[in-house]
C-alpha cells in the first residue's frame, strides 16, 4: 500500500505488530511504609516470551528468566522491568581456619558471590558453624525494588533442620515463605531443599537469617539491600554512592557452638555472652591469656576522598549485647532506619540492638589517611569484659595499612560525641548530646492515621524469664529441662 506521499504504511504497521508481540506490561506492588500504602509500579517489558500465567508475580518463569546475584547487583532505574533474581545456597557445617585457609584469603566484602572457601572470622578456632556456600556472613541478596527474589536452600547440616527468616521483607502473597518453622512452613530436612520465593516490595537495608533452632547464633545470617531509582531517595541530595560493598555487618561471634551454652541439663557453662564481634565476617581477637591480637585481616572500607558514600549498618547479632559503633574523626548523618527513610541527623556514635539496620552518609572530607572504625558492646553482659572489634576506612591515597594512631581501647576508645539511640536513655530531652530513636522524623510524608490516639487493636504478648533451681532439675523420676511449666506439660 502507497500513501500519497510515497511511503508505505506497512513498515509502521509492522513495527506496531512487532511491539505489541513482544513486548508487555506489567506490574507489581510496593509497600510505601509512611502513607502505609501499596503502589502499583508498571511497567514494560521488551521481551515477554515465556509468559506463565500459572504463576502468581513470576511473569517469566519456562524456561525461567533468571538472573544472577551479580546481575540483580545493579544502579535501580524507573521504568526498568524487574528481574527474576536466582541464589542457590548450601548450608553445612563448617570450620573456621580450615584447609581452604591454606589456598586462599577471602577478599571480598561483597558477599554476592567467593572464589575463596576460607573462613576466617577472628581467628579462634572454631568447628560446628553452619555457613551457606562456604561463605561468611551468608551470601548477600542485593536487588532493585520489585523484583523477584528467589532462593533454593539445600540443607546438608547433619542431623538438622533448617529454615531461613528474611528479616523485614514485607511478604504480602508470599507469606508461607517467612521461615518460621512449623508456622508457615515444615522446616527443611536434612539433605532436601526448599524454594523460597518473594517479591521485592519495601525497600532498605534488611537481613536473613536463620529461624530455627539456634543456628542464626553459629553463623546462619546475611544482608538484604533493596534500593530504589535515586530520584525516590529523599536524602539523595546527601549522597553520591551506594556502592555494593559498604555495608557494616556485624555479629557477635561465640567460640564454641551456641547449643554448648543451651540452659539446662546438659551443659554447667550457660549464658548467652558473645566472646567477640565480627565485621563483614571479620576481626581479630585479643588473647585474655597472653594479651596478644590474633593476626587475621580486619574489614577495610575503602573509600576516595571528598565524597559522600551511603553505609548500611546492619545489626545482625543474636546474642544479649547492644553494640555501638564510632568512626575514628568522622561523624555519621543517619539517613534510614530498618529501612524507612528518616530525616537527616548527624551523630558521633549509633547504637543498636539485634536486627536492628541503620544506614548513614560518611562524607570523607578528612585528611587523606587510615582511620579506625570501633564496635563495642554494651550492658552488663560485654561491658566488663571489654568485648569489642575493630575495622579499618582506607582512603584513597594513603600509603597504611592501618591507622597510624592507637588501637582504640575499650575504655579509651573514640569518642562519643552525639549518641544515638542510647542504651537506657529516658529519652525525655535531658540528656545532652542524645537523640533518641523516638526524635527521629520520617523523611516522607506521613499518613495520620498512624499516629490516632486509639490503637485499632491491642495485643499483649507475655514473656518472662524462668529461673530453676538444680533441685528442680534433677529430681529423680524425673526429666524435667529448663524452662519450667509450659514444658512441664508436654510429654518429654
Ligand atoms: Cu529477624
Amino acid at each position: 500500500m502507497q500513501l500519497l506521499n510515497g511511503t508505505s504504511i506497512f513498515p509502521i504497521l509492522m513495527t506496531l505488530f512487532h511491539f505489541v508481540a513482544t513486548s508487555h506490561v506489567g506490574s507489581y506492588k510496593v509497600y510505601i511504609k509512611s502513607s502505609s500504602q501499596w503502589r502499583t509500579v508498571n511497567y514494560t517489558d521488551p521481551d515477554d516470551s515465556d509468559i506463565d500465567q500459572s504463576m502468581p508475580g513470576i511473569e517469566k518463569s519456562i524456561p525461567p528468566l533468571l538472573s544472577s546475584p551479580e546481575e540483580c547487583a545493579r544502579p535501580c532505574k524507573t521504568g526498568d522491568p524487574p528481574k527474576t533474581c536466582y541464589y542457590q545456597w548450601t548450608f553445612e557445617t563448617y570450620h573456621t581456619l580450615g584447609g581452604a585457609c591454606e589456598l586462599c584469603t577471602p577478599t571480598t566484602n561483597t558477599s554476592l558471590s567467593s572464589n575463596c572457601q576460607c573462613i576466617l572470622a577472628d581467628g579462634a578456632d572454631v568447628s560446628g558453624i553452619i555457613v551457606a556456600n562456604r561463605q561468611f556472613p551468608g551470601p548477600a541478596i542485593q536487588v532493585c525494588l520489585g523484583d523477584m527474589v528467589i532462593v533454593d536452600v539445600k540443607n546438608i547440616v547433619p542431623g538438622n533442620h533448617l529454615s531461613i527468616h528474611w528479616h523485614g521483607i514485607y511478604q504480602k502473597d508470599w507469606q508461607h515463605y517467612d521461615g518460621v518453622p512449623f508456622l508457615t512452613q515444615c522446616p527443611i530436612s536434612e539433605c532436601s531443599t526448599f524454594r523460597y520465593q518473594w517479591r521485592a516490595q519495601n525497600p532498605g537495608s534488611h537481613f536473613w537469617h536463620a529461624h530455627s533452632g539456634l543456628h542464626k547464633a553459629d553463623g546462619v545470617d546475611g544482608p538484604i539491600i533493596i534500593r530504589e531509582p535515586p530520584e525516590f531517595y529523599p536524602n539523595r541530595d546527601l549522597f553520591n554512592h551506594d556502592n555494593f560493598d559498604n555495608f557494616i555487618f556485624i555479629q557477635d561471634w561465640l567460640h564454641n557452638n551456641a547449643l554448648d551454652h543451651f540452659p539446662g541439663t546438659s551443659i554447667n557453662s550457660i549464658g548467652q555472652n558473645p566472646d567477640n564481634f565480627l565485621v563483614n565476617g571479620r576481626g581479630q581477637w585479643l588473647d585474655p591469656s597472653n594479651r596478644k591480637y590474633t593476626t587475621t585481616p580486619l574489614a577495610i572500607f575503602n573509600v576516595k576522598p571528598g565524597e559522600r558514600y551511603r553505609f548500611r549498618m546492619i545489626n545482625g547479632c543474636t546474642l544479649l549485647c547492644p553494640i555501638e559503633l564510632q568512626i575514628e574523626n568522622h561523624n555519621m548523618t543517619i539517613i534510614a532506619v530498618d529501612g524507612v527513610d528518616v530525616r537527616p541527623e548527624i551523630v558521633n556514635t549509633i547504637t543498636s540492638f539485634a536486627a536492628e539496620r541503620v544506614d548513614f552518609v560518611l562524607n570523607t572530607y578528612e585528611l587523606i589517611g587510615t582511620y579506625w572504625i570501633q564496635v563495642r558492646g554494651l550492658s552488663d553482659n560485654c561491658t566488663p569484659r571489654s568485648v569489642q572489634q575493630h575495622a579499618i576506612l582506607r582512603y584513597e591515597g594513603s600509603d597504611l595499612d592501618e591507622p597510624s594512631s592507637p588501637r582504640p581501647q575499650f575504655q579509651s576508645g573514640l569518642p562519643r560525641g552525639k549518641v544515638f539511640n542510647p542504651v537506657n536513655d529516658v529519652c525525655d530531652g535531658t540528656t545532652a548530646n542524645v537523640i533518641c530513636i523516638k526524635d527521629l522524623q520520617n523523611a516522607n510524608p506521613v499518613n495520620d492515621l498512624i499516629f490516632g490516639s486509639q490503637p485499632d487493636m491491642q495485643i499483649y504478648l507475655p514473656f518472662f524469664f524462668h529461673n530453676y533451681e538444680r533441685t528442680d532439675l534433677f529430681r529423680p523420676n524425673t526429666y524435667q529441662r529448663f524452662v519450667g511449666n509450659f514444658l512441664q506439660l508436654l510429654p518429654i
